[in-house]
């Protein structure tokens, strides 16, 4: 290494040896889950189609030269009795991807998902208290180990990564016996290596990689293209330093390359370059956007890019409910071809979306969303294209972006009031069928997460994909004796929530009959407001559209009404939303009163438990 980088950083820098991470990539991903699907697939040559191209293919096409991204009519070539399957509905491929790190958390809390079928897990805690313990393979290897280990590091950190190793083990026994997925796994002390060093045996393998080894692998790549985040654009920029290899970009001298790619970029190229790699694992959030696009050869009329959008929305409405939240925007990407210069290029619009399109039960819409929401993408499309010209394009996109989580959490306010909200003038999604879905690049796709750009992390967030799965099961760690605990239960997480609605109900004390809105925390009427205003099954009712003042009527003196049972200088306090909402608990709640009392089970005008109708009932 030369000397001005040496001088800039600190050599420990990226490249202790505290950490152990296990990188796990299932085995021909797609195809695997083809195989599980219909098992008399598994001996026979088989490939995953995308349009014109073969995304993957099983390990028995593998052995008659078939290799992934291959175009369908060259492995067709070369494996005339391969087996061909639509892979353009990624619906199967999500679900076992979410299985997949569901049972990964179990050994951590610090699984990153990258693309659909690689885990990146820290388990440098889970393999501390196995050392703890008076565990006794402190010194195995579970698989391979690349490279040379005769040369040991003082550090602990060839105990840490055999135990590490170990766990790699029990991870991949783990999902082949609960998932029937195969997968391989490879063991360092960074992310980078780990990745790295995963692939060096295929299929169904795993390998560690001590620091001995380490110079090596990074020699042995092929070209820079294998450091994560060099994606075509910088490796061309590279290309214009003369730098093609690992070695080529461990030698050259910090200050060309800072000047191509400025210093931040420059300065972790040559620490990937040498193995080091500081990036933490991140506990993979949700996608900061979910899009689907679809590539063709020509549309050139406005009819036509309706007709596209369309489809497109119909099928994002599937994924949005799959994921649960509420976006705030949509974005409008097209890729326009230009016949003078035979060059394409994409251009991208985004606009806000009221939130009151989306109905807070999860996977549903109220019906004139879909209308909107494709109003709202013409108007983005003519903000990119001059319809009034000729215009070529060759992709169109449609994603949302910019989410909140739906506030229905049981601690929070939103779930009193949604509790008793039956209005659902809804269109069900999730009735809708996946099959069939035509060829379409999701941004969910590997491709995305494989080629970000110039970005140097792992992934592209936004493309990448997370289901709201049922809990994992019960850690079973008894792989090791030391107990782990997982940083973050769930009910740590709902804490924000419960806090404010225990505040609200506190604030109320016992028998809890008058509330004065106007005296609650900020927060708790923001919380208020925000739920109702983001129940559209309310404000439709109101007749409030996106941007319209809400309907009168509820507040005029003339009509005034109030629950029976609620004190009315409260009632009108309240905000019309909530005020209709307790009329409507009020009436449905007098009915079942009513069918209870007529019984001789019940309390007559006892609110539910939990219902806000009991904050505001009178003391009467
Ligand atoms: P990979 O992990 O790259 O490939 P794989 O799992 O099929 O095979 P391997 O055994 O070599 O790991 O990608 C995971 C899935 O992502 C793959 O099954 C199909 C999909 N994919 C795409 O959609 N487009 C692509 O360009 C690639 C490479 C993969
Ligand atoms: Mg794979």
């Amino acid at each position: 290494m030369e000397d001005d980088f040496d001088h800039t950083l600190d050599s420990n820098y990226g490249s202790s040896h505290d950490k152990v991470i296990v990188h796990l990539d299932a085995d021909c991903f797609y195809a695997q889950v083809e195989m599980l699907k219909n098992p008399e697939l598994r001996t026979l040559p088989l490939g995953v189609q995308q349009k014109n191209l073969l995304v993957t293919c099983n390990y028995v096409a593998r052995q008659c030269g078939v290799k992934k991204c291959m175009l369908v009519s060259d492995a067709k070539r070369l494996c005339p009795s391969l087996i061909l399957v639509k892979g353009e509905d990624l619906y199967d491929y999500r679900q076992m991807s979410t299985k997949m790190t569901l049972l990964l958390q179990k050994f951590s809390p610090l699984v990153e998902k990258l693309g659909l079928d690689e885990n990146f897990v820290d388990v440098t805690q889970l393999v501390a208290e196995t050392l703890k313990s008076d565990f006794a393979g402190g010194r195995n290897v579970e698989g391979h180990v690349y490279g040379d280990t005769t040369s040991m590091c003082d550090c602990g950190c060839y105990e840490r990564l055999c135990v590490g190793s170990q766990i790699a083990s029990e991870m991949r026994k783990q999902l082949k016996e609960e998932l029937g997925v195969t997968c391989c796994a490879g063991v360092a002390y960074n992310k980078l290596l780990a990745k790295l060093v995963c692939s060096t045996h295929k299929p169904n393998q795993q390998t560690t990689l001590f620091p001995a080894g380490v110079s090596a692998l990074m020699l042995n790549l092929n070209n820079v293209r294998s450091l994560p985040g060099i994606g075509h654009r910088t490796s061309e920029i590279l290309q214009s330093l003369g730098i093609s290899s690992i070695e080529q970009l461990q030698n050259i001298n910090l200050e060309p390359l800072e000047q191509a790619l400025g210093r931040t970029m420059a300065e972790r190229l040559k620490k990937l370059s040498v193995g080091a790699d500081d990036m933490v694992v991140k506990p993979s959030g949700k996608p900061q956007s979910i899009g689907l696009e679809d590539g063709f050869r020509k549309i050139t009329l406005e009819s036509e890019v309706k007709d596209k959008c369309e489809v497109l929305l119909q099928r994002l409405m599937i994924l949005l409910v799959e994921d649960g939240r509420i976006p705030g925007a949509i974005r409008v990407t097209v890729r326009k071809y230009d016949n003078s210069s035979r060059y394409s290029h994409r251009e991208s619009r985004q606009c806000n979306i009221p939130s009151s399109l989306f109905l807070p039960k999860v996977g549903t819409l109220p019906s004139n969303a879909h209308d909107k929401l494709l109003t709202s993408i013409m108007k983005l499309f003519h903000k990119i294209i001059d319809i009034s010209k000729p215009f070529h394009l060759t992709l169109l996109g449609v994603a949302f972006t910019k989410f909140h989580e739906r506030n229905t959490g049981k601690g929070s306010i939103t779930s009193f009031l949604v509790k008793d909200i039956s209005v659902q003038s809804v269109m069900n999604f999730q009735n809708i069928s996946l099959h069939g879905v035509e060829a379409m690049e999701c941004s969910s796709s590997k491709n995305a997460g494989k080629q970000s750009g110039s970005t140097l992390n792992y992934a592209d967030k936004s493309g990448s994909e997370s289901e709201p799965e049922p809990s994992p099961k019960k850690t079973r760690a008894d792989f090791c004796r030391g107990s782990r605990k997982r940083s973050l239960t769930e009910s740590d997480k709902d804490s924000p929530n419960k806090h404010r609605s225990s505040e609200l109900r506190l604030s109320t004390g016992e028998p809890i009959n008058e509330v004065d809105f106007s005296k609650l925390s900020d927060g708790i009427q923001e919380e208020l407001m925000e739920s109702c205003m983001s129940l559209p099954s309310l404000t439709d009712k109101l007749g409030i559209s996106d941007n319209s003042s809400p309907n009168t009527s509820m507040s005029s003196e003339d009509n005034f009404q109030c629950p029976s049972n609620v004190d009315p200088t409260v009632f009108r306090e309240l905000p019309q939303e909530l005020q209709l909402e307790l009329m409507e608990s009020w009436q449905t709640k007098d009915r079942e009163t009513l069918k209870v009392a007529n019984s001789s089970k019940c309390l007559p005008g006892k609110p539910k438990q939990n219902s806000i109708l009991k904050y505001v009932i009178s003391k009467k």
